[in-house]
């Protein structure tokens, strides 16, 4: 079936899997590493090559596949590569469009490792970055070289909470001959769709909105273009950051219910945003649904939704935060985003710790920032939570 003209949560359910021939309701986990080939026992000497099929897991599998099939066509893309994690989906996308002497202009507040990755790796290959503010696009358009191959834009990004125009960075991206990939992980396919905007490539942390039970840690890349997508998988396929099939599984399970718990996380978000932004102790409140969030127009008219991350100031900065974390009862305070339950951390110690302060404030974040990934749990209970470890701050 096509699930293509249907309504957004009819197609998290329905897209890229109907039962197979046994009636499975749900795809099966296909946990096997290899698949065997035709032989002239079984009535046709076909090898490799010589008809469609699955060959070995790290090249493809039918669980998946599925997964791939159900993101791409979510996202509106040709297809996607599923990868290991969501850092093995960014480290395949470098590979496979940079090359020795190339350059990169990326969003300065990227996730700390998608920085690193090319600061400390990719450097090594000859490969040159620009990290910008790319919520100016001036910023992007002057930092543009002759060999600049990749625009790398992560909107919103983690944790300042930039939002930078896609269909603007697309048309500077392509105008200098550039590909446009867009880290979509804090958006999800449900509230932002940047291959319709004018990106290449759009990917993710499943591990995060799309798989969104804090079970699992995975990634996937969607391209609009054929060749793009082979160069992506056989990348992919060489490296070896492949996805296992019970690890596609468990995303698909969670993709299911991605529009409902977004749904639900950005009510809470709204309300808790809100809240903070009239409380005495904190300094700044950043929440891209709040009208004195400076993106909060453009986030309006390329996003369908706010989300549920809200990143804020304490005014004691970074003693102040620390003792906020130690008192949080409800919120787990943990590393990761995007899931049913509600977790806070500390960016310039824990996620975003390998970058220098001066890195840090030039992306946009200060020391005493907290970052706040909003659940699913009740929105009272959760502002309650915060009432009381902001009394003993
Ligand atoms: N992109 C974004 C926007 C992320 O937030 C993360 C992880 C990644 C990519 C990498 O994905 P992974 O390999 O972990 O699946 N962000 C994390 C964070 O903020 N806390 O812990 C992980």
């Amino acid at each position: 079936m096509n699930t293509a003209r249907l309504g957004i949560h009819s197609r998290l359910v329905h897209g890229g899997y109907h039962p197979d021939a046994t009636g499975a309701v749900n795809v099966p986990i296909y946990q096997s590493s290899t698949f065997a080939f035709r032989n002239a026992a079984h009535g046709a000497a076909l090898f490799a090559g010589e008809e469609e099929g699955y060959i070995y897991t790290r090249i493809g599998n039918p669980t998946i596949r599925v997964l791939e099939d159900s993101v791409a066509e979510l996202e509106g893309g040709v297809g996607g590569v599923a990868t290991s994690s969501g850092l093995g989906a960014i480290s395949t996308l470098y590979m496979a469009l940079l090359e020795m002497g190339a350059h990169a202009v990326s969003t300065a507040s990227v996730y700390g490792p998608s920085r690193g990755l090319i600061e400390k790796h990719f450097s090594r290959f000859g490969i040159g970055a620009s990290f910008v503010d790319t919520s100016a696009l001036d910023n992007l358009r002057q930092a543009i070289r002759p060999e600049t191959r990749l625009v790398y834009v992560e909107t919103p990004s983690n944790p300042a909470m930039q939002v930078t125009d896609i269909a603007g960075a697309a048309k500077i991206a392509h105008d200098h001959g550039s590909l446009l990939a867009v880290d979509n992980t804090f958006a999800s396919p449900y509230l932002q769709n940047p291959l319709d905007l004018g990106a290449d490539v759009v990917l993710h942390s499943v591990t995060k909105f799309i798989n969104g039970h804090a079970d699992v840690v995975g990634g996937i890349l969607v391209a609009t273009d054929d060749e793009v997508l082979q160069r992506l998988r056989d990348v992919m396929v060489h490296m070896g950051c492949s996805m296992d099939p019970h690890q596609a599984f468990l995303v698909l399970r969670g993709l299911k219910t991605l529009g409902i718990r977004v749904e639900q996380a950005q009510a809470g978000a709204q309300a808790i945003a809100r809240w903070l932004e009239t409380h005495p102790k904190i300094q700044s409140v950043r929440y891209i649904g709040l009208p004195s969030h400076p993106q909060h127009e453009l986030a309006r008219l390329q996003m369908r939704g706010f989300g549920s991350m809200i990143s804020f100031e304490m005014k004691g900065g970074l003693e102040a935060g620390r003792r906020l974390m130690n008192h949080v009862k409800l919120a787990t305070l943990a590393v990761s985003l995007g899931g049913v339950e509600t977790l806070i951390e500390h960016p310039a110690s824990m996620t975003h710790a390998a970058m220098s302060r001066k890195a840090r404030e030039a992306a946009g974040f200060a020391d005493g920032l907290v970052r706040y990934s909003v659940g699913i749990e009740n929105a009272d209970d959760l502002i309650a939570d915060l009432e009381q470890a902001l009394e003993a701050v």
